[in-house]
């Protein structure tokens, strides 16, 4: 982990060497959830507004319980909430993951509320943060545009065409596979296949391109089996699906192994 800057910029930390991370995804807006999450051996814990339960109010509340395990909180966005995102790097969070960036006029929004000037427009403000990090104000401005990731989430047709612009934006760290709202783009609606051929083309892709941008690649990952091959593909950050999955999955074994 991160000595400077603790939890709050562990995850640019991480990053730069290169290990792939997993994180907890969590939508259950209980500051115990997160809690527990973050004592088990993920890397993250991604909180998420926009098809889980998280508001400001809750994510808040959970950043310090995260960073009490010296790890770093990710927050996923309300799609074309780029408003919050500011907010949330203010509370401490670690990286914003922006979903349905479809043009480099989103990519550009979210980054400029994200990233300090010259390279955006975030305006100041950072008092959780501060304390969180450790940091000086001098020190936290200086670093902030470093230390704050920006993921944009690809999931669409316009997404993929648009991709090597959306990487080319300043202030954009990297970008994020929902593989299920890409495998529904992908088939015209006439699916859901998150690991179907046709995501895999597209990620190898999406991959490829990454790299040659020098940015980082992160996904959703449906089962643990799936995380090991995502791995083994080399991208940066995997969410090891979600808290709700997770919980009926314990909750499914323990019955089937109780009742025989
Ligand atoms: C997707 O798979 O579309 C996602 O957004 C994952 O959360
Ligand atoms: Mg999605």
């Amino acid at each position: 982990m991160a000595e400077r800057g603790g939890a709050v910029a562990a995850l640019a930390a991480r990053f730069r060497e290169g290990k792939p991370l997993i994180t907890a995804w969590c939508g259950i807006p209980e500051p115990l959830v997160a809690g527990l999450l973050a004592a088990e051996a993920f890397d993250a814990v991604t909180l998420d507004m926009q098809h889980g339960a998280h508001d400001f109010d809750s994510i808040n509340r959970m950043i310090a319980l995260v960073a009490a395990r010296g790890k770093p909180t990710l927050a996923r966005v309300p799609v074309g909430g780029f408003a919050t995102v500011s907010r949330l790097l203010d509370a401490g969070v670690s990286g914003v993951i922006a979903p349905m960036v479809n043009t480099v006029e989103d990519a550009r929004r979210f980054a400029a509320l994200a990233k300090y000037p010259p390279m955006g427009e975030r305006s100041w403000g950072p008092n959780p943060a501060l304390a969180l990090s450790g940091l000086a104000p001098e020190t936290y401005l200086r670093e902030a545009n470093g230390i704050c990731q920006t993921l944009a989430m690809i999931e669409t047709r316009e997404a993929l065409a648009a991709l090597d612009d959306i990487l080319g934006v300043d202030g954009i760290d990297g970008i994020f596979i929902g593989p299920s709202d890409l495998s529904i783009a992908l088939s015209n609606g006439a699916g859901l296949d998150p690991d179907g051929t046709a995501v895999r083309d597209a990620l190898k892709h999406a991959m490829a391109r990454t790299r040659a941008a020098g940015k980082r690649i992160g996904i959703y990952a449906l089962s643990a089996a799936r995380t090991r091959e995502l791995i083994a593909e080399g991208f940066d950050l995997i969410a090891l699906t979600g808290d709700s999955a997770l919980l009926r999955a314990g909750a499914q074994a323990a019955l089937k192994e109780a009742r025989g």
